[in-house]
């Protein structure tokens, strides 16, 4: 129906563009459009002299924003964006835009981002907001990539569920015809059940929704999880799989989206697997000397601590060997001393950006496990008895999408990584 903007060169001789009106400049005699679609923006010149009555009545009464069909002869102009201008020869208003606009898309004035998310497509109509959205396409198009050339098989774990799996955060309730039923934290339960259905390795891309009350810079209600399982394998396994795709994805956009990068003003080098690795007795050394506040052993580690840490480790690395008391039921206690257990997180000096373990796969320090945090067995025994029809030994992790792009990119705010986040005070759009 049109040629892509990005398309149109001087070569072209001639032109039919469609897209949205980007700015309007009327000087006089001249009338200068900027028309923009998805690929790009192309200078549109009307003469008044030399154009028709009908390109001259539609430039007349196009606003900005309206979606407009114009086709013509194409010329080469130093000055304009890409080295050419449009001449029209037809000018038609497609689809018409109310003024004033709820959000500014040229950003000359600049909005909140409560604005911005309040009328998000328009904001994603700018250039430089739409290009985070072609990087995280590009990232999960590289994780499905990565994953199907190894053999992992992508897998879809219910939404909806009966049971938690992540201790400490909040579940949100539904109304299920006459059940109990939340939505989903993590796929944590049933991609470990599909270790004992003989999978051995899958991976899935998909919604983990958390109840947590506090609105912060790096939190979601609802976020993106890339989660991986994998079997006959330990922690090391797979921190390996996690620091080789990461790396993949950076690579991945840094090959496929310089334009977006450009857009966006932003640089990377891409992190060369493998990261290093701080056991956490280290890491809370760091912290303690290097942070005012009290830090001990055992202790959760605070935003500044994992500021300090990132300073001697770098961008990304991992915290290991983690006090089993601060970690999940399901993660595997070393043998030689069950104090600690093979759980690791994957550390940006931001904030976490993945957390992982190899599993415990024996039912009865399972069942211990559980009991031990104050949970009880009977409500996990669709889980449970798996584990006792031949589970093999496994590992995996789970990986925020939006962290993972938040530190790519630099964004100050986890919701500028969502299309439409949902936190506490957002439902709508
Ligand atoms: P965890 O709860 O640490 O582990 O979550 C894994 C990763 O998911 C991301 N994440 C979030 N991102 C934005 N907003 C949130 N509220 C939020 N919560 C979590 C983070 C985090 O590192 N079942 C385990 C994983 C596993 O062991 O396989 C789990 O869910 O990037």
């Amino acid at each position: 129906m049109r040629t892509p903007i990005n398309e149109v060169t001087p070569e072209t001789g001639r032109a039919e563009v469609a897209g949205w009106v980007h700015e309007i400049r009327d000087l006089g005699g001249l009338t200068f459009f900027l028309i923009r679609d998805r690929t790009g923006i192309i200078q549109v010149t009307v003469v008044k002299k030399k154009a028709s009555e009908a390109v001259l009545q539609a430039a007349k009464a196009v606003s900005r924003e309206s979606v407009v069909r114009i086709s013509g002869a194409v010329k080469p102009i130093d000055k304009a964006p890409g080295g050419r201008e449009l001449t029209p020869e037809t000018f038609e208003i497609v689809s018409p835009c109310e003024s004033p606009l709820p959000l500014d898309v040229v950003e000359k004035v600049p909005a909140d981002l409560d604005t911005r998310l309040d009328a998000r497509f328009l904001d994603v109509r700018k250039p430089r907001v739409a290009a985070i959205f072609k990087i995280r396409s590009a990232v999960t198009a590289a994780t499905y990539e990565f994953f199907s050339k190894r053999g992992y098989y992508n897998i879809t774990s219910p939404k909806v569920v009966a049971a938690a799996t992540e201790g400490g955060t909040e579940l949100f309730p539904i109304a299920y015809f006459e059940k109990e039923a939340f939505l989903n934290q993590s796929p944590q339960l049933y991609k470990q059940m599909m270790m004992a259905a003989g999978f051995e390795k899958v991976f899935e891309v998909g919604p983990i929704f958390r109840a947590e009350e506090h609105n912060t810079v790096r939190h979601l209600n609802e976020a993106t999880s890339i989660d991986v399982e994998v079997s006959f394998a330990d922690h090391n396994d797979v921190m390996k799989v996690l620091e080789d795709l990461v790396s993949h994805q950076y690579a991945t956009v840094a090959e496929t989206c310089s334009d977006a990068l450009a857009d966006l003003g932003v640089e990377f080098e891409v992190p060369k697997a493998p990261f290093p690795r701080i056991p956490y007795a280290d890491a809370i050394d760091i912290a303690a000397k290097k942070i005012d506040e009290p830090i001990a052993y055992g202790d959760d580690l605070s935003t500044p601590s994992e500021r300090a840490i990132g300073e001697e480790m770098g961008e990304h690395y991992f915290i290991v060997d983690w006090p089993s008391a601060i970690r999940p039921y399901y993660a595997m206690p070393y043998e030689d001393d069950p104090s600690i257990c093979k759980a690791f997180d994957m550390m940006h000096p931001r904030m976490e950006l993945s957390s992982g373990a190899q599993r415990v796969h024996q039912y009865d320090l399972l069942v211990e496990q559980i009991k031990a945090k104050g949970l009880s067995p009977e409500s996990f025994e669709f889980y449970l008895q798996p584990f006792r029809y031949g589970m093999p030994p496994h590992a995996g992790w789970g990986m925020g999408m939006e962290r993972l792009i938040m530190t790519m990119l630099g964004l100050q705010n986890i919701r500028e990584a969502v299309l439409f986040p949902r936190d506490r005070h957002r439902v709508v759009p």
